[in-house]
């Protein structure tokens, strides 16, 4: 990427005044003296929005026309966070917002306050999207976001007297929100069910109901590229007609359900983040955008053409699968070329397998999602037709590379039996011209394990690109103290376009000078979240402790239980005097975590956590060494408040089991060290930052493989070591559940008999690294030293360079020329 300067801003403070004023008077229709906090916000976005226009037009304009091929990132989930700061960063006009407000009586921090943040993805993979689509605009590169608007975002958290968690609706909706535009007048007609019939032997598909996809466009604006992207969310909408229907039965109610339930489609986000279950409606969810984005796609490159030459269409646009949700494509665009637009077979075969490629994100075979025949056929009989040809032919295509027949009938992509079923990753590799995983382990282990027949005939198809994160959201917004002072050791802000830049910080991690200042940003940052903490949520905590952080998902392969474990054996050694309490290192450990609703041991880990707190933080015993706090609802906020407070990163999932994480990387890049295994992307942080700048502990995968082999009791690492022993038999004793001995015997029961992710194996591991990591702590020079060097060494972790890598790997396109 070329190096850009911070942009310079459009408008004078007095222009973003008056403004302001305008949209108040003629938008909302209040004036000055009436404005609220949330006026100010959408008056002042709405003015934002409008300095957005012409580049937003522009830039559509040259990807029309230009000769640069567009990328459509087609994702289920976008997790974009809130858009006024990241829109004003971006053009430029952060102080004059900041003088504008004040000057109109109001407080940017709580004007900023009154956006409420969409919630449209669960965790790593639709954040991952949103910091795709950033970097794509900030690179100049013409790019469609096509996701899911929908009402009822990831459920909001609460947890009630027990510590249990509660999930209520998300209705993010019911607020004004000034950043999407919804444009009626681009909607697509999508539709569902009935059956295939051959008219003048030609098959045709005669749906029955029908929905109409509306599309919601948010601006994606460049940092300092001058181009401005589309998100572009599909909401459905109910037709009033029903003109589609055949109900010459009596069917007539059953027959016009789904129509009138249509707009449910777009109504809830699947709370799920790994495990999925053969829902119809989220079938119906991924279908929905899908069709509505390639049939946009098509209008937007050919506007205006009846017969438009679709061969040319992997030259207009690629299309990247952001997992198997948006698969469904794939037949869909077979559907559009061979039915709507007359090509033959293979001709649309051909333009198909070039206009798709797919990113896999999961090891866990568990999380491939696969359909069952039957409910294809009946939501999109004439796809499942489709798809059974393409087992067909590919089949067919096998037969030619190998004989072996075991082999083959492994690569089915629908499978044989009484209950057939469509797997979505195999019609994803077969049908795209490139499969890439998320980190290096990860895109080995595809290949190696859970991909291995395809990658062994299909070699160049498989390719790795390892995640990225936006620095301008996750370090200029979230941390601008830290920005600041990279800037000056720097002497430059380019690195915010150029995150390798960071490397120039390396000399300074010897500077005395330096190493102090930075330990004053850090700890200003754990002061800022202190107040932040006792002001959103109530609870103090002591600037003056070491800042301990794990959050992402809770699932069980994340091992939020060995950090409970390990937390809670250092309280019972505390309790039981094993452990002198002056010799403890002060330490506040927060954690954040969403469980699937229907997520049982996830939801009874959240139980103990909380109750951990309540016991520990109640206990004079421990005050001032020993605190715990779970904040509700982690979200995008949060992160961007806790990730540059942190002084210690938890990234402690089994090897083999992360596909690559994103939140290691925000925390290094903000300079906290990490206390991990060799999982995912932190084999390549670990590599960058060095081994010495790293808290490595545990099992690798080649050890985790070699112990299921043998046959893994978990009993025998309880019995062996007493800090476990004492941790578990606390629980057991009813510490946490107010003597109740119940309460968590099913994860105890679990850890002793099952313990899949082997926690208890790297239990005795991690509980001696914190002994190494609290002697560095000790050391405040040493520490913040390494911690520099963290921050160094992992600009490689920007979505930048992950979209600079899609581009050359994958996409085979390049920026916008000027
Ligand atoms: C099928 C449906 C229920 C479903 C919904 C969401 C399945 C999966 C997901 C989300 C998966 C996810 O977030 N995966 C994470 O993707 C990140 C970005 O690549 C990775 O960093 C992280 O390791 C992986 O768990």
């Amino acid at each position: 990427m070329t190096e850009q300067t911070a942009p310079k801003s459009p408008v004078t403070t007095e222009q973003f005044i008056d403004e302001i004023k305008e949209q108040l008077k003629y938008n909302q229709g209040v004036t000055l003296e009436q404005a609220t906090d949330a006026d100010i916000y959408v008056a002042s976005s709405l003015a934002v929005r409008r300095h957005l226009m012409d580049s937003w037009t522009a830039t559509q304009k040259a990807m029309v026309e230009g000769n640069t091929k567009a990328v459509g990132y087609l994702s289920a989930e976008f997790l974009i966070g809130k858009q006024l700061r990241n829109a004003l960063l971006n053009l430029g006009m952060l102080t004059e917002f900041d003088e504008a407000v004040k000057t109109l009586g109001h407080d940017p921090q709580l004007v900023v306050d009154a956006e409420y943040e969409p919630g449209l993805g669960n965790g790593g993979l639709g954040r991952l999207a949103a910091c795709y689509v950033d970097s794509l605009a900030s690179l100049g590169v013409p790019a469609f976001g096509y996701g899911i608007q929908y009402k009822y975002g990831i459920f909001k958290q609460e947890f009630d007297a027990e510590g249990k968690q509660v999930e209520r609706p998300d209705y993010w909706l019911a607020n004004d929100e000034p950043w999407g535009h919804i444009d009626y007048n681009r909607s697509q007609k999508v539709s569902f069910g009935g059956e295939v019939v051959e008219e003048n032997g030609k098959k045709v598909w005669k749906p029955v109901w029908s929905v109409r996809a509306v599309p919601v466009d948010y601006m994606v604006p460049g940092y300092a590229s001058g181009r401005v992207d589309t998100l572009r969310l599909w909401s459905a909408k109910s037709y009033d007609e029903f003109d589609l229907l055949t109900f010459n039965k009596s069917e007539y109610l059953d027959a016009v359900k789904p129509q009138v339930e249509a707009e449910n489609i777009s109504k809830i986000l699947y709370p799920e983040d790994s495990t999925p279950q053969g829902k119809r409606l989220r079938l119906e969810q991924q279908y929905f955008f899908v069709a509505a984005s390639l049939h946009d796609a098509i209008r937007v490159f050919y506007p205006g053409q009846d017969k438009p030459d679709l061969t040319t269409f992997p030259d207009k646009i690629t299309f990247q699968l952001n997992d198997t949700h948006p698969v469904i494509g794939i037949p869909e665009l077979m559907r559009i070329l061979i039915d709507e637009y007359d090509y033959d077979w293979d001709t649309a075969w051909d333009i198909t397998t070039k206009t798709f490629n797919y990113t896999c994100h999961t090891l866990l075979p568990e999380a491939l999602e696969v359909w069952p025949v039957d409910l294809i056929n009946e939501l999109l009989p004439r796809h499942m037709e489709i798809i059974n040809e393409i087992n067909e032919h590919f089949l067919a295509e096998l037969k030619g590379l190998t004989r072996d027949k075991e082999r083959i009938n492994r690569m089915r992509i629908v499978t044989e039996g009484e209950h057939p079923q469509v797997r979505m990753a195999y019609l994803a590799t077969a049908g795209g011209s490139h499969v890439n995983g998320v980190a290096e382990l990860h895109s080995q282990l595809l290949k190696d394990v859970t991909l291995r027949d395809f990658s062994d005939l299909f070699p160049t198809k498989f390719t790795n690109v390892t995640n990225g994160v936006t620095p301008r959201r996750f370090i200029r917004l979230a941390n601008p103290r830290l920005s600041a002072l990279i800037t000056e050791g720097l002497g430059t802000d380019k690195w915010l376009s150029d995150l390798d830049l960071l490397q120039g910080l390396v000399p300074l991690a010897n500077d005395d000078e330096f190493v102090k200042k930075f330990a004053e940003v850090k700890h200003a940052n754990k002061v800022a979240f202190a107040n932040f903490a006792k002001d959103r949520y109530g609870f103090e905590a002591n600037p003056d402790t070491m800042f301990n952080t794990m959050v992402k998902r809770l699932h069980e392969y994340k091992r939020q239980s060995l950090k409970i474990l390990a937390l809670i054996s250092r309280y019972a050694a505390i309790k039981n005097g094993t452990v002198n309490v002056d010799d403890v290192l002060p330490r506040t450990v927060f954690f954040g975590a969403k469980a699937a609703p229907g997520y049982y041991m996830a939801k009874l880990t959240i139980q103990l956590i909380n109750n951990v707190a309540r016991v520990v933080n109640n206990d004079p015993d421990v005050k001032g060494k020993l605190a715990v706090h779970f904040p509700a609802n982690y979200n995008v906020r949060l992160a961007q408040h806790l990730i540059p407070a942190t002084e210690l990163d938890e990234q402690i999932s089994q090897a083999g089991k992360e596909a690559s994480g994103t939140g290691n990387m925000k925390f290094a890049l903000n300079g906290a060290l990490t206390v991990g295994t060799l999982d995912g992307a932190n084999v390549e942080i670990r590599e960058r930052v060095g081994a010495d700048n790293f808290f490595l502990f545990g099992l690798t995968v080649d050890e985790v493989e070699a112990l299921y082999e043998e046959g893994y009791d978990p009993a025998k690492y309880y019995e062996a070591d007493p800090r476990l022993k004492m941790a578990i038999d606390m629980i057991s004793s009813g510490t946490f559940s107010d003597g109740d001995r119940n309460t968590y015997a099913p994860l105890v029961a679990d850890w002793l008999t099952k313990d899949y992710f082997m926690t208890l194996a790297d239990f005795s591991a991690y509980a001696d690294i914190q002994y190494q990591i609290e002697d560095l702590y000790r050391q405040p020079m040493e520490w913040n030293r390494k911690a520099i060097l963290n921050v160094a060494n992992t600009g490689y972790f920007s979505s930048d360079r992950a979209i600079e890598d899609y581009l050359e790997r994958i996409w085979h396109t390049s920026p916008l020329a000027d």
